[in-house]
């Protein structure tokens, strides 16, 4: 997934179709007097509906799409011939889009599934005929009703990626160097802070043809809940995550201390993303010898006694293959609370 092509906020508006009306025909024939209404009822308007498609993995194919509007219904006829309803217009989305009214922000739907529907803005219903209408007392209806008018709205998508586990770090903790290394993502690695703007997803292939998903999002600074730097946007791509991995480098002032940062942005941001499983990957390693990694060691042990952690370099390939079995072992462990 190239920066480029990676979209996963638009804005589109909406319009529904408007209902076709009802008839006021009276039957008028040689053979039959007084023939009486047989206005038919006019045709539902179409509707706007999203549908979750797991073929598509970004917004990009909506980006040039401002309008979608639905056809409207058709009129009723005489012979009491219904108007043909309004064609409904198909947004397709992937997986994980959130749906939300731009004017209000009210979240209407979030898509989880492959086929799922939802119906983003109804079709007027079609009015009814003359035939309706006809009682003991009024044989003769010259009245029918409207259609009733489609609904027009503004809404926004927003695509919340389904990755297992999300990388969250500061800037050049190495992120984007850990996804290069344990999956097959390209994602632009520098010696310097936001080389990462847009997320990037890779698949970790495990034993057994066993596979997972990581998401490695922008780095995130200290006040990003309230909108520094370019962690705030993309924090919600961690929140469907199951398992949260903290990369904090070696070579970091404090590494307790980042690591506390970290968390407490995420949880300015959202309580809940606190309640996820997880793990503290101790990054660029490397740079450790065995005195320091010794006397870190002692530190860490009660710094993170309730948190698992464990030291990687991407660059020497350490610890890479022990980070997999425990980032597999977390995964599968939600995957299975999730089934009960
Ligand atoms: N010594 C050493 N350097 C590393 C290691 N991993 C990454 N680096 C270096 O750290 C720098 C930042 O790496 P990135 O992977 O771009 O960091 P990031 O966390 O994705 O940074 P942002 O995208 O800016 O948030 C690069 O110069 C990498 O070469 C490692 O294991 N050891
Ligand atoms: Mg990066």
């Amino acid at each position: 997934m190239t920066e480029g092509n990676f979209v996963d906020y638009i804005k589109i508006h909406v319009n529904s179709g408007k209902g076709g009306k009802g008839s006021t025909h009276l039957r008028r024939e040689k053979a039959v007097a007084k023939g009486g209404p047989d206005g038919g009822d006019g045709g539902r308007g179409g509707h706007v509906i999203i549908r979750g498609d797991k073929n598509y993995w970004t917004l990009f194919h909506l980006k040039f799409k401002q309008h979608v509007r639905a056809t409207h219904g058709g009129d009723g006829g005489k012979q009491t011939s219904t108007g043909h309803d309004g064609e409904d217009a198909i947004i397709e989305v992937p997986l994980g889009t959130v749906v939300r009214d731009s004017e209000t922000n009210e979240i209407l739907k979030e898509i989880t599934e492959n086929g799922e529907e939802f119906i983003v803005a109804e079709g007027g219903m079609g009015g009814k005929g003359n035939a309706h209408f006809k009682t003991s007392t009024n044989q003769t209806p010259r009245y029918s009703q409207p259609g009733i008018d489609g609904q027009e709205k503004s809404i926004t998508l927003e695509l919340k990626v389904l990755a297992d586990v999300g990388l969250v770090g500061f800037p050049n903790a190495g992120k984007s160097t850990l996804l290069s290394v344990i999956t097959a993502a390209k994602p632009k690695i520098a010696d310097y802070e936001f080389t990462t703007l847009k997320p990037n997803l890779g698949i970790v292939k495990y034993r057994d043809f066993k596979s997972f998903v990581v998401a490695d999002i922008p780095g995130i600074i200290e006040g990003a809940a309230e909108g520094k730097g370019l962690g705030y946007r993309f924090l919600r791509h961690i929140e469907r995550n199951s398992t949260l991995l903290f990369l904090v480098p070696a070579d970091a002032d404090d590494i307790k201390e980042a690591y506390e940062i970290l968390v407490d942005e995420l949880r300015r941001y959202n309580p809940e993303l606190l309640d996820k499983s997880r793990l503290i990957a101790i990054s660029k390693s490397d740079m450790l010898d065995e005195e320091l990694k010794a006397e870190l060691d002692e530190e860490l042990k009660t710094a993170f006694n309730e948190t698992p952690y464990l030291y990687i370099s991407s660059v020497a390939q350490t610890g890479l293959q022990e980070l997999k079995d425990k980032l597999w072992e977390s995964v599968s462990l939600d995957k299975t609370k999730a089934e009960n």
